[in-house]
């Protein structure tokens, strides 16, 4: 049976600092700080937190919102100083919870003190820290990159950067300002433990690694494979992502610091798509990270690159699932759940409906899944609540993203005039850039969200929904954002507990099962009028709760895709040693109906659903209605 660990049972919140909460004790109105973060940590022990995870908060020009770090080791005065986050390690600490930190070392900024000494000279020190490499002619005479690759977030550039003082290019994956690290030279390598151990001594529980897997280049830089015929440049990845000597600088890391601390890893690993080279970097005996993001079923709708439409179908989130599911704890390896993070639209949005008739059931449908799937969980901020992609009627200066912004420049560069291109551009923005998930955090419905002071202007626009949609309006107990907030005392929150949302929250311990009923570790009322269902947050709440009640099932038991006849419902169990559970998802508007076969899903009892009514008297097995993006857990017999 699988071998027990904090870092698998933990449930991970991941705070984008930037939009997370803003107290004014940085150095910039309107920008989200650390001392934020730190006094919302009873919010997000109550919702069932253990891990919180920030996005960088280092010192950065934030071209790239804080992955382009120019120190490792202070903190950027937008969101505090070290001290701050001294304190909020400590108030992590005396509620049982952990900070894990973002580490960006594939690149740095072009300000980081490393590149600065690097670019100053050919001979400097430091030249060979960084990819240097000079320039090639082409047929015309003309100065051009050593090779074809891509910029990622610079649409149609190259990966390499001219340095006009020292006549070299240096490369630079992701924009000009993120020049990319030799992994190549020990001296870097010790350089990055160095920062890993400062983390770590500060009270750091561990790391989520950015881009980890493209820190080994391909020697000789060979061009990239043709995908995109009329682009000079090419993604590339097949030379950089997973490259030759990644197991050993992980390998390499592990030995010499992870292994020395109780420490917990996520690498984040775009391009890695096959079991057995994503198992060589996660499975236990190989000491080198314990998990990483999969980035499937966040692509399922990207042809194949981000800013495209592909329709997806539900059989698609079934497939993916399931596959990572099964293979990855077969293989010795460790499944990581999530739907969103920074780098992508709101799930809400993107994976049921969000209009006002179905977005909450919506929500908590994607809750119910994700609740109940095996792994270790993160919740991105906001997705608590329901956040949505902001709507297509806001001016496209609303988006800040330099991904977008590039992508913008090169839509208008390319469309001549043609205003239909940029109306089809606008649409795709809409549904898949990383400015949805960085909207302030709606945590009242008061002036600018409760995420600032009235008086300040966010540095993004809050969406428009914030009104209906906010904290103080879904968590009970949770009214109060900034200090001055007191007027909004019972404005959200209806006091009389309804007996369907009673009946409901009770129906969150399945009864019957050997676990018996889930004791909230947290004491307040339920609060809804007469009919209400829960609010996304409470639905929330009480699935975190419902996990670690039944972590033998949820986190630790194994997952059967379970063939039903509809393709439209993702149909799943989960077995533990003692008990078992059957989940129903249906992921489309429609009523639908399907055979739940006599074995092996012959359930006991529905116990939860995302409506508010509950399972009602639906039949256990044979013929199974289920209502529009219904979701339905039951005790398996
Ligand atoms: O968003 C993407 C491009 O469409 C992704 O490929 C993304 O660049 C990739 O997942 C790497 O993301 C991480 O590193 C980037 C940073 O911009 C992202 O915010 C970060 O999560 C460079 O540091």
């Amino acid at each position: 049976s699988t071998q027990r660990a904090y870092w698998k049972e933990s449930v991970v919140y991941q705070v984008y600092p930037a939009s997370f909460l803003s107290t004014g004790s940085g150095s910039q109105p309107g920008w989200g700080d650390i001392k934020g973060i730190t006094s919302k940590l009873d919010y997000l022990k109550d919702l069932g937190v253990d891990i919180v995870w920030s996005s960088p908060f280092f010192k950065s020009p934030q071209v790239d919102l804080g992955y382009d770090i120019s120190d490792y080791k202070d903190i950027d005065p937008r969101y505090g100083t070290l001290a701050d986050v001294d304190e909020l390690i400590a108030g992590l600490k005396q509620r049982d919870m952990k900070l894990m930190i973002d580490l960006v070392v594939n690149h740095t900024s072009d300000q980081h003190a490393w590149f600065q000494e690097s670019r100053s000279s050919q001979t400097n020190p430091k030249r060979s820290w960084y990819h240097w490499q000079p320039a090639k002619t082409d047929a015309d005479g003309n100065r051009v990159p050593p090779n074809n690759w891509a910029m990622q977030l610079g649409e149609a550039h190259s990966a390499w950067t001219w340095d006009e003082s020292t006549q070299e290019y240096y490369l630079s994956l992701f924009t000009p300002e993120q020049p990319d690290l030799n992994w190549e030279n020990p001296d870097v390598r010790a350089a990055v433990h160095d920062v890993l151990r400062f983390w770590l001594d500060r009270g750091a529980c561990g790391f989520r690694m950015d881009v980890i897997n493209h820190i080994s280049k391909e020697p000789g830089y060979p061009d990239a494979r043709v995908i995109y015929p009329d682009s000079r440049y090419q993604p590339g990845h097949e030379h950089y992502a997973n490259g030759p000597r990644l197991h050993e600088f992980l390998q390499e890391i592990n030995a010499k610091v992870l292994s020395k601390y109780d420490s917990m890893t996520v690498g984040e690993m775009p391009f890695a798509r096959d079991t057995t080279e994503i198992l060589k970097v996660i499975a236990a005996d190989r000491k080198e990270i314990n998990m990483i993001f999969i980035f499937d079923i966040v692509n399922v709708d990207d042809d194949p690159f981000r800013f495209s439409l592909k329709q997806w179908k539900p059989k698609d989130v079934a497939t993916i699932i399931s596959k990572w599911q099964t293979d990855l704890v077969q293989g010795g390896g460790w499944p990581s759940i999530f739907l969103e993070n920074h780098d992508h639209p709101r799930s809400v949005t993107r994976f049921t409906d969000d209009s006002p008739r179905y977005r909450d059931l919506g929500a908590k449908l994607l809750a119910l899944m994700q609740t109940t799937l095996g792994g270790t969980l993160y919740l991105y901020q906001g997705e608590e609540v329901g956040m949505k992609n902001f709507p297509l009627s806001w001016d496209a200066s609303e988006y800040k993203d330099i991904e977008t912004v590039n992508y913008w420049k090169k839509m208008q560069d390319l469309s001549g005039g043609d205003e239909s291109k940029m109306v089809e551009a606008k649409r795709i923005i809409q549904r898949k850039a990383r400015d949805h998930a960085r909207t302030p955090v709606q945590w009242s419905d008061g002036p600018n969200a409760g995420f600032c002071p009235e008086n300040v202007t966010p540095w993004m626009r809050v969406n428009d929904d914030c009104k209906e949609v906010n904290v103080a309006a879904q968590a009970p107990g949770h009214q109060n954002t900034l200090k001055d907030a007191s007027k909004e005392q019972g404005g959200g929150l209806k006091s009389s507990i309804s007996k369907a949302a009673q009946k409901m929250a009770d129906n969150f311990a399945p009864v019957g099962s050997s676990l018996g009923p889930v004791v909230p570790t947290h004491s307040m009322p339920i609060p809804s009028s007469e009919g209400e269902p829960l609010s996304v947050w409470q639905f929330w709440q009480r699935g975190l709760a419902n996990r670690k009640a039944h972590k033998d099932v949820f986190v630790y038991g194994t997952f059967e895709a379970l063939n039903v006849s509809n393709e439209d419902v993702f149909a799943y169990r989960r077995v533990g040693e003692k008990e078992a559970f059957v989940v129903l998802l249906n992921f489309t508007g429609e009523t639908v109906s399907l055979d739940l076969p006599e074995k092996p899903a012959k359930t006991s009892k529905w116990v939860i659903s995302n409506y508010a009514e509950g399972p009602t008297d639906r039949a256990l097995q044979g013929k199974i209605t289920l209502k529009p993006w219904e979701g339905l857990l039951g005790t398996a017999a």
